[in-house]
């Protein structure tokens, strides 16, 4: 079952109206974070869940274990502008492809796909080739994906390409 994290974002925009934050310079993202495989890694997703969702972003985590037609679908169901995934358990160049090419099919070509976990660097080029635009390895700083987001939504309002189905070749880092 799902589980959205949605109530930061709503304070941020009410603490924004009342003048107590200053003024971002992001546009909001709405962002599914999922748990592929049959793991039970989940602290790392959970982790990102919630400082995104603290960085005034619309968060849903899937929880754990789904499958890449699961993912796809919440993707689709929740009309997500991106999708990050978290992998830990070693499967990462047979799930990754299988989700990307899953919203390739069901015609989701803009939404922008990040990863992290233990992915080894290298498998990195693979999984962009896939056209995942940015992986984070373990202790990575979430100050740096918030700004990794924050280029990401810069390039999506000045109509640049960043989507799993739009090859541009742009990747983060
Ligand atoms: C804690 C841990 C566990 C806990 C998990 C608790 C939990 N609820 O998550 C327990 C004890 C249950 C566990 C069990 C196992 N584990 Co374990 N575990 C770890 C350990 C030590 C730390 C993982 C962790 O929680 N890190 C803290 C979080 C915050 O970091 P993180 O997930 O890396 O996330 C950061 C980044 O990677 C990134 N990130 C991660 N996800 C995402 C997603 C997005 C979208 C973004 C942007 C960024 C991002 O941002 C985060 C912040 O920097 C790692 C080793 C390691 N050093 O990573 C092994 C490790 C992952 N485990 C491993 C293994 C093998 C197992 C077991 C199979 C062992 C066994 N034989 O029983 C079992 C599997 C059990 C199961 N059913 O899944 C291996 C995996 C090997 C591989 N992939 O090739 C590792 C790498 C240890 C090792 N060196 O061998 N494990």
């Amino acid at each position: 079952m799902s589980i959205p994290v949605r109530d930061a974002a709503s304070l941020t925009r009410h603490r924004l109206l009342e003048g107590c934050l200053p003024t971002p310079s992001f546009v909001e993202m709405r962002i599914v974070i999922a748990k592929p495989g049959l793991d039970g890694h989940d602290r790392g997703a959970k982790v990102i869940a919630r400082a995104l969702r603290d960085g005034g972003h619309e968060v849903v985590y899937t929880g754990l274990r789904k499958t890449p037609e699961e993912i796809v679908r919440i993707v689709m169901d929740e009309d997500a502008t991106a999708l990050g995934l978290s992998t830990l358990s070693g499967a990462h160049e047979v799930l990754v492809p299988a989700i990307c090419n899953g919203l390739r099919d069901e015609g989701l070509s803009e939404v922008v796909v990040f990863a992290g976990g233990i992915i080894p660097s290298g498998d990195h080029d693979s999984l962009h080739d896939q056209g995942v635009r940015a992986i984070f390895g373990p202790g990575t700083r979430t100050s740096e994906i918030l700004d990794c987001l924050e280029t990401t939504s810069q390039r999506i309002e000045s109509g640049q390409s960043v989507g799993i189905g739009e090859n541009s070749g742009w990747r983060w880092g």
